[in-house]
């Protein structure tokens, strides 16, 4: 069992029951003409969470952790698209509109689509939801439980919603998640501030809160090639 540094205590792994779950890293919310911004937000806060979640996938993977991906979206015809989303906000540009990056939140568009840095390979499932949560009508749970996965490391975007949702509800389903609070990104960032603060508070109520720097160097003492820098590996091979 490894260890790492969090908040309100020390979160204890075992990586053959840990997953790295990266959630909505799409462009729909992270670049400018997508689903993000036709709600008014600046999305430049998300890309700050980029860099370190990237570090911490290239990581775990090497470690050979298990890695998922989700993405929020809709079916081309909007068949499970519930009217009350797709009216909340009052946009200019709805939910399946066309935009810049393709129709807005509508799957097998590029809009819809991972970003480059953090793109899922072989071997990683994409769990597609047309929520915000990533266990609402979808097959993640059995997922998860097929690899007798107990632990989640969570990335993702944004922070008081889908990861904050997700976290929600796999703490219902039995998983202790850590957060890294690095790797997760809000348009707000008062809000990021309270979505972590609420994940943490009263002993941890529904998770954990830690820092990628800490989850890293707790992953490097079983593995420490997975977490050593690219030149250090390669000087070292
Ligand atoms: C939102 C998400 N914010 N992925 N979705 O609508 O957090």
């Amino acid at each position: 069992m490894l260890s790492a540094k969090a908040e309100p205590y020390e979160f204890e792994f075992d990586p053959a029951t840990t997953a790295l779950v990266m959630i909505d890293f799409q462009r729909d919310f992270v670049y400018p003409g997508g689903f993000g911004e036709s709600l008014g937000n600046d999305t430049s806060f998300l890309l700050k969470a980029l860099p370190a979640a990237e570090r911490v996938l290239r990581a775990c993977r090497a470690a050979g952790l298990f890695v998922v991906h989700t993405r929020e979206g809709h079916r081309a015809d909007l068949s499970d698209l519930p009217a009350a989303k797709y009216e909340r906000g009052r946009p200019k540009i709805h939910i399946g509109d066309e935009g810049p990056m393709g129709r807005l939140l509508v799957r097998g568009e590029y809009g819809h689509d991972i970003v480059e840095e953090v793109y899922p390979i072989a071997g990683e499932p994409i769990v597609d939801k047309p929520g915000k949560g990533a266990f609402y009508a979808t097959d993640m749970d059995t997922i998860l439980k097929t690899r007798r996965i107990r632990q989640l490391i969570v990335c993702g975007v944004t922070t008081e919603v889908c990861v904050q949702t997700s976290v929600r509800e796999a703490n219902d389903r039995g998983y202790d998640a850590l957060v890294l609070e690095d790797c997760v990104g809000s348009y707000f960032p008062a809000f990021q501030i309270a979505a972590l603060e609420m994940i943490k508070a009263q002993g941890g109520i529904f998770g954990f809160v830690g820092k990628s720097e800490d989850f890293l160097e707790a992953l490097g003492q079983q593995f420490p090639d997975a977490v050593a820098p690219a030149s250090t590996a390669a000087a070292t091979a």
